[in-house]
């Protein structure tokens, strides 16, 4: 199995970017964000609980997370592979995300991370902030889900250097540009 994690800050193209991979390499594609934006619309109690943390900009604990991805996974298990976008973003994920690939007999291909100056991360999201209506795309939230990523999500880095699963990609620049970039990384796996 082909299982791409597609890492980097808020408002890296992480999204953009797992759209188009979903169709060129036929993967199942799962964002922690979206299935939580999608919780929260349809007032589940998970929903209820991630609403208050997500427009803060904080990370919903580790252990809904988790719980909320095994679910996803297993309703999904004839797929060629899974993009997790959004996720890990600590360690205890990391580490929970190998048990449970390991545990149906895989594991995590090659962590693809976008690498983005942070201006350009808030000049992206203000501007999707003008259309979202995302409770967490205002410069205020913004700030402090970059803080979030620099103190709790950016360990990882190492964490898959030292794994040697790590493939940095120059993430500034046209959307196709940036794709076709990754698309060599994949293919060299
Ligand atoms: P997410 O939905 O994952 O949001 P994000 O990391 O902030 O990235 P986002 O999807 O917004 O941006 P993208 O990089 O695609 O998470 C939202 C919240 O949910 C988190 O803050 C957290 O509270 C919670 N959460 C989610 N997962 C969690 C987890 N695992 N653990 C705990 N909590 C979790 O950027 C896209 C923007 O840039 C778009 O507007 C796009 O059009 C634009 N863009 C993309 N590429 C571009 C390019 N090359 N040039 C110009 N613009 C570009």
């Amino acid at each position: 199995m082909l299982n791409i994690v597609i890492f980097g800050a808020p408002g890296s193209g992480k999204g953009t970017q797992s759209d188009l991979l979903k169709e060129k390499y036929s993967l199942f594609h799962i964002s922690t964000g979206d299935v939580l934006r999608a919780e929260i619309k349809n007032q589940t109690e998970l929903g209820k609980t991630a609403e208050g943390y997500i427009s803060k900009g904080q990370l919903v604990p580790d252990a809904l997370i988790i719980d909320m991805l095994a679910g996803v996974l297993d309703s999904n298990k004839d797929s060629k592979g899974v993009i997790f976008d959004g996720f890990p973003r600590t360690l205890p994920q990391a580490v929970a995300l190998k048990e449970m690939l390991n545990a149906r007999g895989t594991d995590v291909s090659a962590v693809v991370a976008l690498e983005v100056e942070e201006a350009e991360l808030i000049d992206r999201l203000l501007k999707r902030g003008q259309i979202s209506g995302r409770s967490d795309d205002n410069f205020e939230t913004i700030k402090s889900r970059l803080d979030v990523y620099n103190n709790q999500t950016s360990p990882l880095i190492n964490h898959y250097k030292e794994e040697g699963k790590y493939k940095g990609i120059h993430g500034m620049g046209s959307i196709d540009d940036i794709f076709g970039r990754i698309s060599d990384v994949i293919e060299a796996i």
